[in-house]
């Protein structure tokens, strides 16, 4: 019978034709972080109901303590990555130490992952859209234990990265370099099925997003491309409007679909930017480039920097390719 829909696993096994080399291990990983994400789902679902059911630090039906939603993030997507085999190494924003996955399945394991488990966790209690972002690269060490070299990778040695956001509906979005594909969970299947095939971002678009807040803080550029943005002027459509939701997932989502340019620039507080460039800024901007925008730290492509350490962070300019620009030109006083 053909219902006309195509899960995200029926994808993945046509996809992977795509890669004369691939053995499938890939597709596997992409199914194990697949399903730790409906089982987040399933708990972010029920976040509101943590009152009436029991607070966190109380204890739950199994005797055990009840979690914070990011540490139970965490841990299913370790525990996921950690049974499928595929996966040397996971490092993730929660974890100040890369994890080694030494069972016997993963010896073999070439790839290593990068994860934010719940991104924008601090939206939960006010049930607005969070999100998780995954980032895949192969490991290039070819004997012994992988090791912290084979994490830090250029983002442009990304093998897939995608995200998945929590929101009014719970999506999967993600690349393998090959365009970018977007799956919408139907909750009465269990399924993510295809509902957004080969997103593109527009060029333009007329939303900005920044914490506008820490105003006084940004760099004279940015303050200048938010005058920019304010200023009326009916050939560009301007002024634009501002959006903020405060999960980069979501603000980045929304702009992907709409046109838009998310921005978190360094600030007093976070004089090296705030967001991280292995869990939050790489991912992100390997997607968006693939959906034909652009991601750049004021002046340079995010992909091609050269990470030092695990849990560097970096400015963030990110959506249509246009917006970016313009910013970049804001950034480098030639605007
Ligand atoms: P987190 O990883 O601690 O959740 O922080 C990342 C989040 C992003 O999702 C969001 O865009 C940003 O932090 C919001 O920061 P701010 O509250 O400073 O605007
Ligand atoms: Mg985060």
């Amino acid at each position: 019978m053909n219902s006309g829909v195509k899960t995200l696993g029926q994808f993945i096994i046509e996809k992977q034709a795509d890669f004369p080399y691939a053995k499938g291990e890939l597709s596997r990983l992409l199914r194990d972080i697949a399903i730790a994400a409906k089982i987040v789902n399933r708990e972010v679902n029920k976040a509101g109901l943590v009152d009436i059911l029991g607070d966190l630090g109380t204890t739950n039906i199994q005797g055990e303590g009840q979690k914070k939603l990011d540490v139970y993030a965490n841990e299913q997507f370790i525990s996921a990555l950690s049974s499928g085999g595929e996966c040397c190494i996971v490092a993730s924003e929660e974890n100040d130490d890369i994890i080694y996955i030494d069972s016997a399945v993963s010896h073999n394991a070439k790839y290593i992952v990068c994860i934010d488990p719940l991104d924008g966790s601090s939206n939960i209690d006010c049930n607005v859209a969070v999100g998780t972002i995954f980032s895949i690269y192969r490991r290039k060490s070819t004997n012994g234990r992988a090791a912290l070299e084979d994490v830090l990778q250029k983002g442009t040695e990304q093998v897939a990265a995608g995200y998945v956001i929590y929101g009014s509906s719970t999506m999967l979005v993600y690349t393998t370099g090959k365009g970018v594909n977007g799956f919408t969970l139907d909750p009465s299947i269990g399924e993510f099925c295809l509902s957004h095939p080969e997103l593109k971002i527009p060029e333009d678009g007329t939303i900005y997003s920044i914490n506008e807040g820490n105003y006084v803080h940004f760099p004279e550029g940015v303050k200048k491309y938010i005058k920019h943005c304010q200023v009326e002027d009916a050939g560009t459509r301007r002024p634009y409007t501002s959006r903020y939701i405060g999960s980069m997932v979501a603000d980045i989502h929304r702009n992907l679909i709409k046109g838009g340019i998310y921005i978190y620039p360094t600030t007093a507080a976070s004089p090296g930017g705030k967001l991280r460039l292995l869990y939050e800024c790489n991912p992100m901007a390997f997607i968006v480039e693939q959906a034909g925008g652009k991601a750049s730290d004021g002046s340079s492509r995010i992909l091609d920097i050269d990470p030092v350490t695990l849990h560097q962070r970096c400015p963030i300019f990110i959506g249509s390719a246009r917006m970016v620009r313009q910013a970049e030109a804001f950034m480098q006083g030639n605007a």
